[in-house]
């Protein structure tokens, strides 16, 4: 089987050394049952097994992961979070987008390689399914690591929400045209690694490198441990320079690397706090909904066994380190000057058929048959026609420009707005209530950078990015349940790059299979303009990616 970007690859890992080496996965994705919080439930596994598997690789590898849908009733497909693609957009794993749904009993190979180092994470980009338990760690590691020396050992701790309903009917929930307050489901508790006491085994006197990876469907969370501080080393896949902090506030989708010493004369074991930010707002003394932290987790950094662990800690107020004054570590200052602005205005609305949606400038995504890197793939020179893509909020812009793209959240609680393709640096990021952006406002010209950030409730946030990854890559936010609604945009990269683009053969017959066609604008047709069969109304009832019966040639509606 052999893929159009394989050479590539090759050429790549050849570039970066001799020891580059090709890390295997195969998996069969699989229905499991299991019980994180205590509450038996069915989730979505790997081989059998949950919480599931890491995938680590080192700097200069290829990951090939082979993945067989093995649900029989879900179609699925695997987003690797944060990883760029640099050159390998069909494997991004997005539904709809790189991508068709992946129908059971069929498999695609996801081939990219191990560009850049840090913590990841990859997750079903399918419609929902990763608050279903689809979801685990992706560590880059780094031979270079600049702080190599600095820790002795590594340790994941993964946070998050968890619900004990499917997500199926919690997604019908959302999308209903009666959910006019555009309410999200409650989760029942939060979960750290997926399961399990919490307990970490630690020795006195060293020093760990904790990756902290938050995969809440809707959640942030508040981090801190008892009397010992977090030396910041990275966020998201970004390192930055060694900061200090005692509290952070660790967003869905979003991830820190912190550095903790355990001090050579502990007698004690410590404990840490893992608490549920409900609040929409946490900087409002006066939250709407005044739900206020009742879900907490307190975890033990367990010096010795025998010494007690049920101590826990209280904290009076959170004061989150603000995670936009870190400094890049490699003092990257602001790409400029700006050659493009995307400008996107978030709210909550009603759509044109008067449905609550999530809008960028009063328009909500719309998912559309053909995956739009497809269209790209196909439409030859006309594929910068943004109309050609139906309603998904397409913007292009061109090779090598300076894009910077600015978010209002005109809604009072805070969204963490994610963009696949790239560290992005955020250049501001204020307080709440700020209002709207203008030109001029104040920036960071020494940004840090990362892939997705907390946009503040009535307030705004600046990133920027270089134009150099040519492919089709979602900005939207990573709250899953806003994500339902609507609240995500299309940004077209270098689409004069993508003509021609190849498709791998695997990916092809998971459209064939599901009855998708590989060419065309949104609904398949050869002309670009040729808006028949365009997705224009959302989903209200959420048949979703459920498959009825074997009939693969199911209606498009996932
Ligand atoms: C995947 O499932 C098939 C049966 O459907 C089995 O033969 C194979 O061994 C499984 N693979 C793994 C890695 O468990
Ligand atoms: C698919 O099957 C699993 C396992 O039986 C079940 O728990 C799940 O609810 C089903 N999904 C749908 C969408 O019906
Ligand atoms: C919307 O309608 C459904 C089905 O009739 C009902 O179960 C649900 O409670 C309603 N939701 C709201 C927010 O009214
Ligand atoms: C989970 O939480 C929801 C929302 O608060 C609640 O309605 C439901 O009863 C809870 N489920 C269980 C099994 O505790
Ligand atoms: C994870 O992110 C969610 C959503 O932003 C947030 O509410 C929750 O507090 C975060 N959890 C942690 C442990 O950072
Ligand atoms: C833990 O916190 C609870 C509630 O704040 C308190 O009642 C309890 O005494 C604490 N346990 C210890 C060992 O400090
Ligand atoms: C969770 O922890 C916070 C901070 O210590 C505290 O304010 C809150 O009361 C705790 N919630 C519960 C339910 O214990
Ligand atoms: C969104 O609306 C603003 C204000 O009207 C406008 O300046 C901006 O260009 C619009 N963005 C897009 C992507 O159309
Ligand atoms: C682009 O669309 C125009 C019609 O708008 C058509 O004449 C032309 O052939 C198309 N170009 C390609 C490469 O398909
Ligand atoms: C921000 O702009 C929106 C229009 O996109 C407007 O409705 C809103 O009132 C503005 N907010 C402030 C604080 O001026
Ligand atoms: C793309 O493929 C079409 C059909 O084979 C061909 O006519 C066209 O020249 C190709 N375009 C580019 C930019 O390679
Ligand atoms: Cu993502």
């Amino acid at each position: 089987m052999h893929r159009g970007y394989l050479p590539f690859l090759v050429t790549l890992a050849q570039a970066t050394g001799s020891l580059a080496k090709t890390v295997n996965y195969d998996w069969n994705i699989t229905w499991v049952t299991a019980s994180p919080d205590g509450f038996a439930r069915p989730v979505i596994g790997i081989n059998g097994a949950w919480p599931c598997p890491t995938i680590e690789a080192s700097v200069g590898d290829v990951v090939a992961i082979n993945v067989n849908n093995k649900l029989g009733n879900e179609t699925t497909g695997l987003h690797f979070h944060g990883i760029n693609q640099l050159s390998t957009n069909t494997m991004d794993g997005a539904v709809g987008v790189s991508q068709c749904p992946l129908p059971p009993g069929y498999s695609v190979q996801y081939l990219f390689h191990a560009d850049d180092p840090g913590t990841y994470w990859y997750h079903s980009h399918s419609m929902g399914q990763y608050p279903d338990g689809l979801r685990g760690p992706l560590i880059i590691h780094d031979p270079q690591d600049p702080y190599k020396d600095a820790y002795d050992e590594e340790i994941i701790l993964t946070m998050s929400d968890w619900y004990r309903e499917q997500t199926p009917p919690l997604i019908q929930a959302m999308i209903d045209p009666n959910n006019t307050n555009f309410a999200p489901p409650i989760p029942n508790s939060t979960v750290v690694n997926d399961g399990g006491d919490g307990h970490i085994n630690v020795e006195p006197g060293k020093t760990y490198r904790l990756r902290l990876i938050n995969w809440s469907a809707m959640f942030s969370t508040f981090v801190q441990f008892d009397s010992l501080d977090m030396n910041v080393i990275a966020i998201d896949a970004s390192y930055v320079k060694r900061q200090s902090v005692r509290n952070l506030r660790i967003s869905a989708a979003q991830r820190s690397d912190v550095l903790i010493t355990i001090p050579a004369d502990a007698d004690r074991n410590f404990p840490y706090l893992v608490a549920m930010d409900l609040n929409q707002d946490y900087a409002d003394p006066n939250p709407p909904r005044p739900i206020q932290f009742p879900f907490n987790v307190t975890g033990q950094l367990v010096t010795d066994a025998g010494k007690a662990t049920d101590g826990n800690i209280t904290v009076p107020k959170f004061e989150p380190y603000d995670d936009v004054t870190f400094a890049p570590h490699d003092d990257e200052g602001a790409y400029g000057p700006v050659t493009k602005r995307w400008l996107l205005n978030f709210d909550y609305c009603h759509d044109v058929n008067g449905y609550p949606r999530a809008c960028f400038n009063g328009s909500t995504y719309i998912a559309q048959k053909v995956p739009a890197l497809y269209s790209a793939a196909s439409l030859g020179d006309n594929n910068t026609q943004t109309d050609a893509y139906g309603p998904i909020g397409a913007f292009v812009v061109e090779y090598g420009e300076v894009l910077e793209i600015v978010v209002n959240n005109n809604n009072d609680a805070i969204h963490p707005f994610h963009l696949h393709g790239h560290q992005f640096q955020v250049l501001a990021r204020p307080a709440s209530n700020a209002g709207n952006w203008s030109d001029g406002v104040a920036v960071n010209d020494l940004p840090p950078r990362r892939d997705t950030v907390a946009v503040n409730a009535k307030s705004y946030a600046v990133f920027r990015i270089k134009a150099d990854n040519p492919g089709v890559f979602l900005f939207h936010c990573h709250v899953e349940w806003h994500v339902e609604l609507g609240l995500t945009a299309t940004l077209l990269e270098a689409p004069d790059r993508l003509v021609n683009y190849t498709i791998p053969q695997d990916h092809i017959d998971a459209c064939d299979a599901m009855g998708i066609p590989t060419t065309g604008n949104a609904a398949g047709n050869a002309d670009w303009d040729n808006t028949d069969g365009f997705v224009t109304v959302p989903p209200t009832v959420y048949t979703g990616y459920v498959l009825r019966g074997l009939d693969l040639h199911m209606d498009l509606k996932y």
